[in-house]
């Protein structure tokens, strides 16, 4: 952590770059995942709510994403994704491939909402996520049932669920990288030492 307060030093940032792998990697365990899911509502309103519209509407360039449609795509998942698709691999193991995820969808469904009510729709529908996830009263046994990725093949119940943590924390990232390509020209000279925006 020491290199990323020391962004000044040429040498510091030649090593952050080599990306050291962590020393521990983490089991997926069903407490762990319920430390985190119900955080990224919070957090996504705490960074986007209010936010005037050369922000929340800002992409990386054409055929990106703005926050604003991230939301929308994070909503979607709820619906159709995450808690489906746990309850398709109770049902139906790796005998029938989930339905595809329209990762698109949002395009059409957030039509005529503000980032305001998207914000609040992913906040309510990633509780009801949360309910439902508890009525189902997995186990850790069940982290290894088996189902079929329409792409991937045969995958388990427990990379599943690791997934929606790691698809929260991807789209929480793209938000970041793209607000701050925002300023990448503004930032003048200091951007070589800006990692979110360096190789933009
Ligand atoms: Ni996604």
């Amino acid at each position: 952590m020491a290199l990323l307060g020391n962004h000044r030093d040429g040498r510091a940032v030649a090593e952050s770059r080599r990306r050291p792998k962590p020393e521990a990697i983490m089991i997926f365990s069903l407490k762990d995942a319920r430390a985190i899911l119900p955080r990224t509502p919070l957090v996504l309103r705490a960074m986007l709510d209010g936010l005037p519209d050369p922000w929340m509407n800002a992409t990386q360039g054409s055929g990106t994403w703005s926050p604003y449609d991230i939301v929308g795509h994070l909503v979607h998942g709820e619906r159709a994704d995450w808690i489906p698709r746990v309850e398709h691999i109770l049902q139906h193991g790796d005998a029938v491939p989930f339905p595809p995820f329209d990762r698109e969808a949002m395009f059409e469904a957030s039509k005529g909402k503000t980032l305001a009510d998207l914000l609040d729709e992913f906040d309510r529908t990633r509780r009801e996520s949360l309910r439902q996830l508890e009525t189902l009263r997995l186990t850790e046994a069940d982290l290894s049932r088996i189902g079929r990725h329409p792409e991937f093949g045969v995958v388990t119940l427990g990379q599943h669920l690791s997934t929606w943590v790691v698809h929260d924390f991807t789209h929480i990232n793209q938000i970041v990288r793209t607000l701050a390509t925002q300023y990448r020209d503004a930032v003048g000279p200091w951007r070589a030492y800006l990692s979110v925006i360096r190789d933009t």
